[in-house]
């Protein structure tokens, strides 16, 4: 399943970067975005997923917050998930770059995920900025109000046609020019700058593996396509290194 030039980079120590999408989630039940069980083959991108929307329609934006909140409230991380949270243990340096607001990772283990795109379980009030995760509570209301200003409540994710978090894209940086094995998983690679992330490590030096259960665009720029599901690959992963470390 895994070529020679990965085992070997990693019985080393390598710097490993791990950036994973909706994917890795799919089989926790939580549904991706794009193809054929995605959410927006149902439900338009730009009529929920920016701010301009938002503004247009809060009580619409809201209700699918709430109901992908309390959908991600009643599932569990998955195999996938608790591998890369293992891994971390293993490997001295190892970053996990998301795009999932899911709080999946930080669930399983994983101690210091970057999230570029935000998280569900926290909300951000539009007028102060104040931030917060009273998200039983907000359950109860339609367009939630902020505690402090009485402002319009806003998931703090990020949306089509806004910065991702600084701090997020600084660290995620840091770990592009660092790694010399960089792992794209379960993301169709089409929303930037997450999309070229891969690529940029790779101009770093980085050895580029994806996994995913089908070819994406960015396949044909990797070294190594490892296809099948990110749940049943990255446990037998995790099984070899932990073998060849252990000796
Ligand atoms: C499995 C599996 C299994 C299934 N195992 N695999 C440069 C060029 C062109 C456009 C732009 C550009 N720079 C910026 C843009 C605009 C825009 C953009 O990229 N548009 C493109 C769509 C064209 N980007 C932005 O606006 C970003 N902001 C930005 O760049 O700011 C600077 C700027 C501002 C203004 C102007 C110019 C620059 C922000 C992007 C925010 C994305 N937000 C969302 C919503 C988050 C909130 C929410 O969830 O509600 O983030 S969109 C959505 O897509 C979500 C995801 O994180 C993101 C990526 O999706 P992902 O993870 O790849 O999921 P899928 O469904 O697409 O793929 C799943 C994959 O898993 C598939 O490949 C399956 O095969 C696979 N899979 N089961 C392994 N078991």
């Amino acid at each position: 399943m895994f070529s020679e030039e990965l085992r070997y980079l990693l019985r080393g120590e390598p710097v490993i970067t791990v950036l994973t999408g909706a994917g890795i989630s799919a089989e926790s039940g939580v549904p991706t975005f794009r193809g054929e069980d995605g959410i927006w083959k149902k439900l338009k991108p730009e009529e929920l997923a920016n701010f301009d929307a938002f503004l247009k329609n809060p009580a619409l934006v809201w209700e699918w917050y709430h109901h992908r909140q309390n959908l991600i409230k009643n599932i569990e991380p998955n195999r996938g998930h608790y591998a890369l949270a293992e891994l971390e243990t293993i490997y001295k340096r190892f970053y996990l770059i998301t795009q999932n607001i899911d709080n999946l990772h930080i669930r399983a283990g994983s101690k210091n995920p970057i999230e570029l795109h935000g998280n569900i379980m926290r909300n951000r009030c539009i007028k102060c900025g104040a931030l917060s995760y009273e998200v039983e509570l907000l359950k109860e209301v339609s367009i939630p109000e902020c505690s402090i200003c009485n402002g319009m409540l806003r998931p703090d994710v990020v949306w089509f046609g806004e910065m991702l978090p600084p701090q997020s894209l600084k660290e995620a940086n840091r770990a592009m020019q660092e790694s010399t094995i960089f792992f794209s998983i379960g993301t169709s690679a089409q929303v930037q700058p997450a999309a070229s992330m891969p690529i940029w490590a790779k101009n770093y030096g980085a050895y580029l593996v994806e996994i995913n259960i089908e070819e994406t665009l960015l396949t044909p720029y990797v070294d190594e396509f490892i296809k099948g599901k990110s749940g049943e690959i990255l446990p037998v992963l995790l099984k070899e290194i932990t073998s060849f470390k252990s000796k």
